[in-house]
């Protein structure tokens, strides 16, 4: 491998750091990964799975408290807090280094250190950026190689020396208390120490693509965001491309493969979870898929939500947390509709249902996007998709409608920036309580979100076709608690509205909040859902938005005279147009 001399420099520098007793370069070869696999086996970190009906899938159990994203760990450590914003947690640099060197110090004395050369986007994109971690875990390492482009592929896209951002990670103790997640946007470098979770420790995801990149998007003129890209092919084979925001664990992966119902009509897989998107000379938006394959939540995928997940992941696949059957098959809550005898649990114990769910509920799989049986032919195009649509998505038990469409880009900016959303067990807090997370973003924008309202809305005046921008929820529920839309592969039929929306022939009507489709619009025949349902779950009700509408008021206060203006002109149009 050619290693540049910046690289050198700086790995030889975090070695004398962490005191590693052995430095390995990885190159992202098979046989790097079989022997990664070999070691993991030997020492425990992984169990093999029947490999009869699981060939090379194997279960990884994590240290029990370090399970999902710490966000109350994380810091975006900007030398100004200003620039961070009020949103992220701040600490200023020095700091920052001098709490996190005392945990990094010696922590990989007895450890081998091994050094990840990994590419974010399509080989040969004009998008792709070029990262350079090391870490004491094997684990993280075979799950870079699922996930990114590891080896002499990511020198290949350095245009200078220095070009790529540099991340530290050490699984230190896994102690919560010696646990921190840096980000120091303004020295393109990553420091993570105590976990050896996700999206805390494989630094190419949430921490270089979204927060160091969002950072980096917003100076050089993209975006990059918590998205999923799709393309959705109708009957006469036209595809199109759309991008969809949703906080985490609340539908991302799923809509990015569902089974479309309506014949004739297909969704293409381009991405699941985030998307670097620019506008190019014609001022058309396009998106690459930064990563290389899924890390994706296991409960309640099934071969009725999920065929396409169910069967990507029976080869090659590293399940974490997951319970094990009696014959080392992988096991979740809602894979089948009862769980089978003889089960063990993700701590290793002989299930019983006074311990709690077999699975954790943020048990996840990873595996090579390849897999995807719906994955698009063009997904790695260097070039991207364009994207005619974006889509901002939440998890609300009530007030938000299925479906809604913007008026026009600067109000979508607004509809985005007015997201909240029930928390789920993709973080370490309490699940189901309604929290602010404009654009699916609060966790990871890596600057002050003013700027970012104002870095969307900036993009909007140079695209010289904004894409529509709609508002989803598919987890609207009635008084007895039960689901108002059936959801995933059903959630197609919306994608239809969608597309005859962008096309100029789906059916509308105007409301306070935007377009939400007209009486008879989306297709529901042959399901079990009537118009009176349907309608109820496209309800906008004054009252309750009005309310919502002094939240958010009150969620804004706090970017005072750094939010930009559209934001705070249409909250008080749609008061206005509510009459309140
Ligand atoms: P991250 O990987 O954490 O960013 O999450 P994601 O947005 O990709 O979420 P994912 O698609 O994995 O869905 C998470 C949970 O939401 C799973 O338990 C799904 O079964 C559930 N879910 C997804 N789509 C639907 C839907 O249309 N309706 C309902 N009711 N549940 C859904
Ligand atoms: C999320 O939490 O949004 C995920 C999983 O996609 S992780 O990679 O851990 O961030
Ligand atoms: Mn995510």
């Amino acid at each position: 491998m050619t290693v540049t001399s910046v690289a050198q420099k700086w790995v030889s520098e975090a070695a004398g750091m962490t005191q590693p007793s052995r430095v390995v370069w990885c190159d992202g070869s098979k046989t790097e990964y079989d022997g990664l696999i070999e070691a993991m086996l030997a020492d425990g970190t992984l169990l093999p799975l029947n490999q009869k009906t699981y060939p090379n899938c194997y279960l990884h159990r994590s240290h029990p408290s370090d399970v999902a994203r710490t966000e109350q760990l994380t810091f975006i450590c900007t030398r100004e807090k200003d620039g961070a914003g009020p949103t992220n947690n701040w600490i200023a640099p020095v700091e920052a280094k001098a709490t996190a060197g005392a945990l990094l110090r010696a922590s990989m004395r007895g450890r081998t250190m091994y050094v990840i050369p990994y590419l974010m986007g399509p080989a040969g994109s004009p998008m792709s950026r070029v990262g350079l971690m090391v870490t004491d875990s094997a684990y993280v390492v075979a799950s870079m190689h699922l996930m990114t482009r590891v080896g002499q592929v990511a020198f290949q896209h350095m245009r200078r020396d220095d070009d790529f951002i540099a991340g530290i990670h050490s699984l230190g103790d896994l102690s919560p208390d010696r646990r921190l997640i840096l980000h120091f946007p303004e020295e393109q470098l990553i420091w993570s120490v105590g976990s050896g979770y996700g999206g805390n420790a494989l630094l190419g995801k949430k921490c270089h693509a979204l927060r160091i990149a969002s950072w980096q998007a917003r100076q050089e003129g993209w975006l990059a965001e918590h998205m999923l890209i799709i393309g959705v092919e109708d009957p006469e084979g036209r595809v199109t491309y759309l991008a969809a925001a949703m906080p985490s664990a609340s539908g991302k992966t799923n809509l990015s493969m569902a089974v479309s119902p309506l014949p004739g009509w297909r969704v293409w897989t381009v991405g699941d979870d985030i998307a670097w998107m620019w506008v190019d000379a014609s001022g058309q938006l396009r998106a690459v898929n930064p990563g290389r394959g899924f890390f994706g939540v296991a409960p309640n995928t099934s071969p009725k939500t999920n065929p396409n997940a169910t069967s990507m992941v029976r080869s090659n696949t590293i399940f974490t947390n997951v319970a094990l059957t009696g014959s080392d098959e992988p096991w979740w809550e809602g894979l089948s509709p009862a769980p089978p005898g003889g089960l063990t649990d993700w701590q290793g114990r002989p299930w019983k249902p006074a311990n709690g769910p077999a699975a954790h509920p943020n048990s996840r799989f990873t595996v090579l996007a390849q897999q995807c049986p719906s994955i698009a032919p063009n997904w790695e195009e260097p070039q991207g998709v364009p994207i005619s649509g974006v889509i901002f998505g939440s998890r609300r038990t009530g007030v938000v409608p299925l479906v809604f469409e913007a008026f026009d880009w600067s109000h979508g900016v607004f509809l985005g920036s007015a997201m909240s959303t029930e928390t789920t067990a993709a973080i370490t807090a309490k699940v189901g309580v309604v929290r602010r997370d404009p654009m699916a973003m609060i966790p990871f924008c890596g600057y002050n979100m003013a700027d970012y309202f104002g870095h969307w809305l900036a993009t909007g005046s140079r695209l010289k076709t904004p894409p529509r921008i709609f508002r989803i929820n598919w987890f609207r529920r009635d008084a007895e608690g039960r689901f108002l839309w059936p959801g995933y592969g059903e959630n197609v039929r919306v994608l239809k509205w969608m597309v005859e929306r962008i096309r100029g022939t789906g059916r509308a009507e105007e409301t306070p909040i935007g377009w939400v489709p007209a009486s008879g619009a989306i297709d529901i025949g042959g399901i079990d859902v009537t118009p009176t349902r349907l309608g109820e779950a496209l309800r906008c009700h004054g009252g309750e938005w009005l309310q919502t509408l002094d939240e958010l008021s009150e969620f804004n206060k706090q970017f005072g005279d750094r939010l930009p203006r559209p934001i705070t002109e249409s909250l008080a149009v749609t008061r206005r147009r509510f009459g309140g």
